[in-house]
């Protein structure tokens, strides 16, 4: 690394990451784990770049978990790139074991245990191991972790990491911005999954339009964050960067501009039925333009490329076929929900629990994004990790939102709580404290792993609750850190409707969740789907963002959407649940 290359938040809170694992997989004191794990944490959830503030000569702003000892640290992965703390973990504690955590169901401590007893560092010997059946034997694992293991080793061998939209953002965005300004560069967008808003990405493809003459790749190949060139031609370039992200850059002619977005965007599904639907009409389709014989008759935009096969422009978020080219076809795409349509939020934290912000501060940001209604969930007691709410301390958050609306214009704050959904079904607060909400969030935070019956059992019960409004979250799942509890969410949407309560899509990058998939089912079954940005500080509304790309590769339309709906339709349809 050199002390040119850019550093983020992401990068810093990746080092202290790895600090954590590898001093928890040495058996360190846990405090000093944690310590990195919550700064870690802290860091990627601050709004703004902490190098840029630092290389303006600011001061360090103050951080949840962050002291003297850890801001040193940061300032020398800032001005150094490097971490003379990691550099000697490294010289300590074996290169393999570090990659071992990032197997779903082997923590650092896991790998701690394989290697002591088992001498494990390789995926290759941790295959090996639990193929013989030696895994089950070690205290604190079973032979149910064991095929789990098994299961998640065999498929990281066979496919690489992916990026969560949101992180590969972080990366796509200041590279296309440096593209753009390299000489002769006309045109720069970034296509494949990324494009389709995908909510993870295995690579960024890069399109651009640039005169012959133009220094692009040579310039792109000395972009700071690239680590590795893996090879470069005039037309095409792969280069991966710092952070393990390859980076595809194809320089393609004006002309088949449209032709090569449309090829690169894909998805590959699509893009062979849309080649299917040309072969019809005798026309031949590639990444240079639409043809019949030899003369092109389409390419320079995507449009055209659409019309020649004559269909209208189908969103990049419905490009999987999985039916937008028949829906095309007989004019029904779906008029899919944008950012603009939101009025409100309805999941979101302060200061009160494990928010940044106070009250005022979240109400005050989210009217400035032209939000009209906000609804104030905390965590509930069982939470307490989170500062969760009892009962008395929700009632003197509904008193403060009672002044707040008295003295707020242009938002209104509605009272609600997010509450735990209990092992059996039962909800953390009793019923008589929740009816005197305006809406009940729920959610499961604990007991990931009961069976696909409980769960579903244990979920349904909670949604037969007097007041239950909305399943926040409904499979648990971490993008890149972890599976998702199984529960049959069929049954959980068709239960919603029976009962007239919502689901919720967490806009959260880390989570995204439902998928795609299940809001096209709750938009069959006509449930309404909320997206919720779970915003625990004023920068997080930024969320909304994400949920709306997932709700539109999950084809909703503002109608389908709770939150498109005016402050007293929406306060109609949540006393319905109440
Ligand atoms: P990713 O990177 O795994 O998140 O997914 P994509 O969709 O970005 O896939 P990628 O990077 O392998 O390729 C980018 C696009 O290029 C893909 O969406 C469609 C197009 N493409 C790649 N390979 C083929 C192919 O063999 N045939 C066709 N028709 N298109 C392809
Ligand atoms: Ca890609
Ligand atoms: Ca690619
Ligand atoms: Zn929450």
């Amino acid at each position: 690394m050199s002390v040119h290359t850019p550093i983020h938040n992401e990068d810093i809170a990746a080092v202290f990451d790895e600090i954590a694992d590898l001093l928890e997989i040495g058996d360190e004191n846990p405090f000093r784990v944690r310590a990195y794990r919550n700064a870690a944490l802290s860091l990627r959830s601050f709004g703004q770049d902490i190098p840029t503030l630092l290389k303006q000569g600011e001061a360090l702003p103050k951080l949840p978990g962050i002291g003297k000892e850890l801001e040193t640290k940061i300032r020398e992965i800032v001005e150094t790139g490097r971490s003379t703390a990691l550099d000697e973990l490294h010289r300590q504690i074996p290169a393999g074991l570090a990659a071992l955590t990032r197997i779903p169901g082997l923590g650092p401590r896991r790998v701690h245990a394989l290697h002591r007893h088992l001498g494990i560092e390789t995926l290759d010997q941790l295959r090996e191991a639990a193929e013989q059946g030696r895994i089950r034997t070690l205290p604190g694992f079973g032979a149910k972790t064991e095929a789990r293991v098994l299961e998640a080793v065999r498929a990281r061998l066979d496919t690489g990491r992916r990026f969560r939209l949101a992180t590969a953002m972080q990366y796509a965005e200041p590279l296309t911005k440096y593209l753009q300004q390299i000489p002769g560069v006309s045109q720069v967008v970034v296509a494949g999954s990324y494009r389709r808003r995908m909510e993870t990405v295995g690579d960024l493809d890069l399109l651009a339009t640039a005169a012959a003459k133009s220094p692009i790749m040579e310039r792109f190949a000395a972009y700071g964050e690239v680590q590795e060139v893996l090879s470069q031609g005039p037309t095409r370039s792969t280069v991966i960067l710092r952070s393990g992200l390859q980076v595809d850059l194809r320089v393609v002619p004006k002309a088949s501009f449209g032709a090569a977005l449309h090829y690169f965007t894909g998805s590959k599904a699509h893009s062979i039925a849309i080649r299917r639907l040309a072969q019809r009409r005798g026309l031949k389709i590639n990444e240079y333009g639409v043809f019949r014989g030899e003369k092109r008759i389409a390419g320079k935009t995507e449009e055209e490329v659409y019309r020649a096969v004559g269909l209208p422009c189908i969103p990049p978020e419905l490009r999987e076929d999985r039916g937008e080219i028949t829906a095309a076809r007989a004019g029904r795409l779906p008029a899919l929900v944008e950012l603009a349509h939101l009025r409100g939020d309805l999941h979101v934290h302060t200061k009160a629990s494990d928010g940044q912000h106070t009250l005022r501060e979240m109400a005050l940001a989210a009217r400035d994004l032209g939000l009209e209604y906000l609804a104030i969930t905390e965590h509930s007691q069982r939470l307490t990790v989170a500062r969760g709410l009892d009962a008395e301390r929700l009632t003197r958050q509904m008193e403060e939102i009672d002044r707040l609306n008295e003295e707020l214009d242009g938002i209104t704050l509605l009272k609600g709580i997010e509450v735990d959904i209990l092992e059996d079904g039962r909800l953390d607060l009793p019923d008589k404290v929740l009816g005197r909400l305006d809406l009940v969030v729920a959610s499961v935070h604990s007991h990931f792993g009961l069976s696909r019956e409980r769960q579903t059992e244990r979920v349904l019960r909670a949604m037969d609750r007097p007041h239950f409004t909305l399943l926040a979250h409904p499979t648990g799942r971490l993008l890149e850190e972890r599976e998702p509890y199984d529960i049959d969410l069929e049954r959980i949407i068709r239960r919603a409707r029976e009962r007239g309560c919502f689901l919720e899509l967490n806009a959260n990058p880390r989570r995204l969740d439902i998928t795609d998939i299940y809001c096209q089912m709750a938009k069959a079954e006509g449930v309404l789907v909320s997206i919720n940005s779970d915003a625990h500080r004023t920068t997080d509304f930024h969320n909304l963002h994400f949920g709306i790309g997932q709700a539109r590769r999950g084809w909703l339309e503002p109608a389908n959407v709770l939150n498109t709906r005016p402050l007293q339709e929406l306060r109609e349809l949540l006393r319905r649940t109440m």
